[in-house]
C-alpha cells in the first residue's frame, strides 16, 4: 500500500544539497547561464558531494542509494538550478543507467567506477535530426567488417546531453545493424568512447535553456569499435533505449517539481516584500491566489513523482504513472514559472532576477525526453487506448 513520509535521511540529503546549492551553484548559475558555460569544477564537486552513479551499486562504485533519493537530489537541485540538474539527471538516468542495467560485468567494471566519481560523464546517443519523437527512424548505422571483427559506424547525433565537453568518456549509441523479419530495422546499442577516431563532438551554443549543461552534436564517421563494445544482444538495441527513457522520465519530473518549487519559494519571498497600495503584494487577493494554486499544483505533482518511484523502487509497474509524472511535472514547472515571473512584473523579465532564467528553463521540460504529446502517446497506450 503506498505512503509517503519522509524519512530522517532523506531530509538530511535535501538539506546537504540545499546547502551546497546555495553556497556553490546560485552565485554563478546567472553568469554562467550568460555566458553558456558548462562548468567542470562544479560538475566534479556534484560527483564529490555522490551525486553520481547514485543508484549505482557500491560494487561499481555507486552510493548506492534507492530510487526515491536520487530523485529529491535531482529536485533539490532544479530548485536552485536547471543546468546542473541536467547534468546529474542526464548522467544518472540516461549515461550511468543503460551500462548499469544492461552492460555485462567486463563492461560494468571498465566505465562504471569513474563514472560515479565525477570525474567523467557518459551520454545517451538516440536523437537523431530526423529521429526525434519516432526514435526508431535512425539513420546511424554499424556494419560489422568481419575481416577485424569490428562494427564500423556512420552518422550523428543531436541534443546529446553532456556528449561534448572535457569530461565526456564516452555515449551508448543507438544504430541500426539490419532489417528484422517484417521489415522494421534491427537497431542495437554501441559504447563508444569519448576521442575514438572518426568522432567529432561540437558543443551546441545559442540555446534559450540549460544554458550552462553540455548539449552535443556528434557525427560518426567510419567509427570503429570492437564486438565487446556492443551493449546488450544485437537488436535489443530500441528496448534497451526505452526502458532507459522509461526511468528517466522520473528525473525529468524530479526537474520539472524542483523548478516549480524553487519559483514558487523565490515568488512568495518577493511577493512579501514588494509593495502596491500601501501593502505587500501578497496581501492582495490576486497575488495570494496565484501563490495558493502554485502551491496546490505542486502538491498534486509530489504526489504523482513520488509514487512513481515508489513503484519503482518496489519492483512494480511504474512506466504509466512515470509518462504522467514527466508530463504534469513539466507543465507545473511552467505554471508556476510564468505566474512567478507575472508576479515580478517587469522585474520578472529582467535577467537580474532568476525567476527569469527559470521561465526559460521550464520549457525544455515539455519537450525533452519524450515530448508531451509523446508522453501522452504512452499513457493512452496503457489506458486502452
Ligand atoms: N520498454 C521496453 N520495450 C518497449 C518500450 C518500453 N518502454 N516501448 C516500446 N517497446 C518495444 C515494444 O514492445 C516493441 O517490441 P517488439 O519489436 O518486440 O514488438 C518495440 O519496442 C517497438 O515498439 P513500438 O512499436 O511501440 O514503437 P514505436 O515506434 O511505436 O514508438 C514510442 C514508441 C513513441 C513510445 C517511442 O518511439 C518513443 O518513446 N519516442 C520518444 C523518444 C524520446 O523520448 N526521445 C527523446 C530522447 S531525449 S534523451
Amino acid at each position: 500500500m503506498y505512503s509517503y513520509q519522509e524519512s530522517d535521511e532523506l531530509t538530511m540529503l535535501r538539506q546537504s544539497i540545499r546547502q551546497f546549492a546555495e553556497s556553490e551553484i546560485v552565485p554563478v548559475a546567472g553568469a554562467l547561464d550568460e555566458k553558456e558555460e558548462f562548468s567542470v569544477p562544479i560538475t566534479q564537486k556534484m560527483g564529490a558531494l555522490g551525486l553520481m552513479g547514485t543508484v549505482v551499486d557500491p560494487a561499481y562504485g555507486g552510493q548506492g542509494m534507492d530510487y526515491l533519493s536520487y530523485i529529491v537530489a535531482v529536485e533539490e537541485l532544479a530548485r536552485f538550478d536547471a543546468s546542473q540538474a541536467a547534468t546529474i539527471a542526464a548522467h544518472n538516468s540516461l549515461g550511468a543507467a543503460p551500462l548499469y542495467y544492461f552492460g555485462n560485468e567486463e563492461q560494468k567494471r571498465k566505465y562504471l567506477p569513474n563514472l560515479c566519481t565525477g570525474q567523467g560523464l557518459w551520454a545517451f546517443g538516440l536523437t537523431e535530426a530526423e529521429a526525434g519523437s519516432d526514435a526508431q527512424a535512425s539513420k546511424t548505422t554499424a556494419v560489422f567488417d568481419s575481416a577485424s571483427g569490428e562494427w564500423v559506424i556512420n552518422g550523428s547525433k543531436i541534443w546529446i546531453t553532456n556528449s561534448a565537453c572535457s569530461l565526456t568518456q564516452g555515449i551508448t549509441v543507438q544504430a541500426v545493424t539490419g532489417k528484422k523479419q517484417d521489415g522494421r530495422p534491427e537497431l542495437s546499442c554501441f559504447i563508444v568512447e569519448a576521442g575514438a577516431k572518426g568522432l567529432t563532438a561540437n558543443a551546441m551554443k545559442h540555446k534559450m535553456m540549460w544554458r550552462s549543461s553540455n548539449t552535443g552534436e556528434l557525427y560518426f564517421d567510419n567509427v570503429r569499435v570492437k564486438a565487446s563494445s556492443m551493449l546488450g544482444e544485437r537488436g535489443q538495441g530500441f528496448k534497451i533505449m526505452m526502458e532507459t527513457l522509461d526511468n528517466g522520465r522520473l528525473s525529468i519530473g524530479a526537474m520539472g517539481l524542483g523548478l516549480a518549487k524553487g519559483a514558487l519559494d523565490m515568488t512568495i519571498k518577493y511577493a512579501n516584500e514588494r509593495k502596491t497600495f500601501g501593502k505587500p503584494i501578497a496581501k492582495h487577493q490576486a497575488v495570494a491566489f496565484k501563490l495558493a494554486e502554485m502551491a496546490t499544483r505542486i502538491e498534486a505533482a509530489e504526489g504523482l513523482l513520488y509514487k512513481a518511484c515508489w513503484l519503482k523502487q518496489n519492483g512494480l509497474e511504474f512506466q504509466k504513472l512515470a509518462a504522467m509524472a514527466k508530463l504534469y511535472c513539466s507543465e507545473v514547472a511552467e505554471y508556476c514559472a510564468r505566474e512567478g515571473q507575472q508576479t515580478f512584473g517587469g522585474y520578472g523579465l529582467m535577467k537580474e532576477y532568476p525567476i527569469e532564467r527559470f521561465y526559460r528553463d521550464a520549457a525544455l521540460l515539455r519537450i525533452g525526453e519524450g515530448t508531451s504529446e509523446i508522453q501522452r502517446l504512452v499513457i493512452s497506450r496503457y489506458i486502452g487506448c
